[in-house]
């Protein structure tokens, strides 16, 4: 008996199920992914705005997670389902438009994460449900081998097919806007650039339409310096906004993902 019991435990240490594996291992991914966005910000947006540590934080809770979730504990997995849900709606909210254009660097970031979230958010529901019982107990939750592994292959091959198409669609995307006529261009790398919005100042006739085309492979705004004048919202890669000038004016405008970036309009 005593023997058995030394088995089993044994085994058990050396076999997570699977359902562990899904629920820390997309934890880590998450955490990674959203780590690299964070360094990424660091190096073009500086620490200033606060924007990087609250970055930070959204690394860091998910792999506090992951290492509880690891060891089996119960109330991990029904975190590790809310924490996902929560970043579900956040990176949905406020990347929809990016997610939907295929030329945007940050497709390919939302194209892995969205799934990910979801699968772990479905895995750690069910084992919370199943782990009073034990994870074993349950086949989609211990083996790889079951309608659970079968799941998350299908996640991981629609991963990998949306980057592919990201890819694919991102040079089509990025091709067809060459012939696109706008007043102002938002350049390619506009937020190292020493002229983001190209001209720099652009002169209007009062009541004329001013048109700005961001060539750039991220999402930027064209939003008015004082609040409440005029406002893009997110202008994805190839994508065009079109405002009017009813007053003249001198108007000075920015980016509000990146504040560095600003413009002036002149309407005459
Ligand atoms: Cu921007």
């Amino acid at each position: 008996m005593a023997l058995e019991q030394g088995l089993s435990t044994s085994s058990g240490m050396r076999a997570k199920p699977f359902a562990v594996w899904v629920i820390a291992g997309g934890l880590v991914f998450a955490a990674i992914v959203t780590f690299a966005g964070a360094v990424l910000y660091l190096i073009q947006n500086g620490a200033g705005d606060g924007v990087f540590y609250s970055y930070l934080i959204f690394a860091i809770v998910p792999l506090v997670f992951a290492v509880f979730a690891w060891r089996e504990k119960r109330w991990a997995y029904i975190a590790a389902a809310v924490v996902c849900i929560l970043f579900l709606i956040l990176y949905v909210a406020f990347s929809f438009n990016s997610l939907l254009n295929p030329a945007d660097n940050a497709f390919a970031l939302l194209a892995a994460l969205v799934p990910t979230f979801a699968l772990v958010t479905v895995f750690g529901i069910l084992a919370f449900r199943s782990a009073k019982l034990g994870l074993r107990q349950k086949t989609y939750l211990a083996s790889v081998r079951s309608t659970g592994g079968l799941l998350t292959l299908a996640v991981v091959g629609f991963v990998i097919g949306m980057l592919v198409a990201g890819t694919i669609g991102s040079s089509v995307i990025l091709r067809n806007t060459a012939g696109t006529a706008a007043d102002i261009s938002i350049v390619p790398n506009a937020m190292s650039a020493a002229i983001p919005y190209s001209p720099a100042t652009f002169t209007v006739a009062v009541g004329r339409m001013v048109t700005w085309i961001n060539l750039d492979r991220t999402a930027h705004t064209v939003t008015s310096t004082v609040a409440g004048q005029f406002d893009s919202g997110s202008v994805s890669t190839g994508q065009t906004w079109t405002g009017t000038f009813t007053q003249t004016g001198t108007y000075h405008y920015y980016c509000t993902y990146h504040p560095m970036m600003t413009g002036t309009i002149i309407v005459q």
